[in-house]
């Protein structure tokens, strides 16, 4: 396999580190140089803790699905890159994730963290976890094909089942974290619940509410993203940041092919749920969403309202604008659940450019 790709993305990244003020141009070339003799010595290289932390930054102020860029500055990066295929890999790289949700969490006051690990070598991959989420509940298929859980989960869950895992059966069993090292078997192993905070939801006027027993974890910490940066691929770069309540309360918990629980909180406002143009699933959907920021407010952890977030999204356009730089978006991942009307992206219009360093979707491991 050429270098040559490889070192062209480097040198991509270093010159762009220094467009943005970050070193001198003649200090870019000279790495440019450095890192095409390490490249042609080792056919690899290491990146400074400055290339790792401002580049992955960059790589989520790329990303086009992200209503969150405003605070990509405030972007922490983890470096794990030290764990090696030696012996007790896996449960090494195990925990360092324990790790990171719990330096995440921060007592509820969740941090926006990345951790960063051995990146794959050119031609040869890297580690990974099979977890498309650090913290994911299982979904169980049953035989009349309905599903316990998370039917989203229900490949990997099947996955886990065959390596001998076993859980509770109940709605919301945290899966165990599959932990793969190139060319071994995958390894699995069970969170500790104290490193899985979760949120029980309740309802500001609804008394009825919490006996619907919905739960959801207290932040996500996205497992399945590759993170291209300057030529090398993190394969292992979890990373979290806090919830928009209409995640939640306008995807996982109502969606039909998600947990589907729209009926039951229709019929717990004692709507007319015989026909849609009682309008009842937007109803329901509304109430579900205020209950999910209600509940997360109540119990100290952090979330954000989708109002609230997109217009910190446009202020961030904007501030992109000042600097000359465009802001690459999806406008489906950036207009929220509900209500996106009511929402200052609504009327606007994006690009979902890839500009490199940024983000991109794993393959399903069992695929
Ligand atoms: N909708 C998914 C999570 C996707 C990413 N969302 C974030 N990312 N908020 C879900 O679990 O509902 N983040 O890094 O905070």
């Amino acid at each position: 396999q050429s270098i040559g790709p490889v070192v062209a993305e480097a040198a991509d990244l270093v010159r762009q580190l220094s467009a943005e003020g970050l070193l001198s141009a003649e200090a870019a070339e000279r790495r440019v140089g450095e890192i095409a003799r390490e490249l042609a010595a080792t056919g690899t290289y290491r990146q400074s803790e400055q290339e790792l932390l401002a580049g992955t930054r960059i790589a989520w102020r790329n990303n086009p699905q992200c209503i969150g860029k405003f605070y990509w500055k405030g972007l922490e990066v983890r470096d794990c890159r030290e764990i090696d295929a030696g012996g007790g890999a896996e449960s090494a790289l195990f925990e360092m994730l324990v790790e990171h949700l719990r330096l995440a969490w921060n007592g509820g006051k969740v941090r926006l963290l990345l951790t960063a690990f051995t990146p794959a070598e050119p031609g040869r991959p890297g580690p990974r976890v099979w977890n498309g989420q650090l913290i994911r509940y299982a979904g169980y298929r049953r035989h009349d094909g309905s599903v316990l859980g998370d039917p989203e989960t229900v490949e990997l869950t099947e996955a886990v089942l065959r390596m001998g895992w076993r859980g509770q059966g109940t709605e919301y069993d945290v899966l165990p974290l599959v932990v793969q090292w190139p060319e071994r078997d995958p390894k699995w192993f069970e969170l500790p619940p104290d490193a899985v905070p979760e949120v029980r939801i309740s309802h500001p006027e609804y008394p009825w509410f919490e006996d619907l027993g919905l739960r959801w974890h207290a932040f996500p910490t996205i497992s399945n993203q590759v993170l291209d940066l300057g030529g090398l691929r993190y394969t292992l770069a979890p990373f979290s940041a806090w919830y928009t309540c209409t995640e939640i309360g306008a995807r996982n918990l109502s969606d039909t092919n998600r947990y589907d629980k729209l009926p039951e909180v229709a019929r717990g406002m004692g709507l007319d749920t015989s026909r849609d143009r009682t309008l009842w699933r937007d109803r329901a959907l509304l109430e579900l969403t205020a209950a999910v920021l209600h509940s997360y407010d109540q119990a100290g952890v952090s979330i954000i309202d989708h109002h609230f977030a997109t217009k910190q999204f446009v202020r961030h356009e904007e501030r992109e604008l000042k600097h000359g730089r465009r802001c690459p978006a999806d406008w489906s991942a950036i207009v929220p659940a509900t209500s996106g009307s009511t929402t200052p992206v609504w009327q606007r219009r994006y690009e979902p450019t890839k500009a490199l360093p940024n983000f991109s979707p794993h393959q399903v491991p069992w695929a």
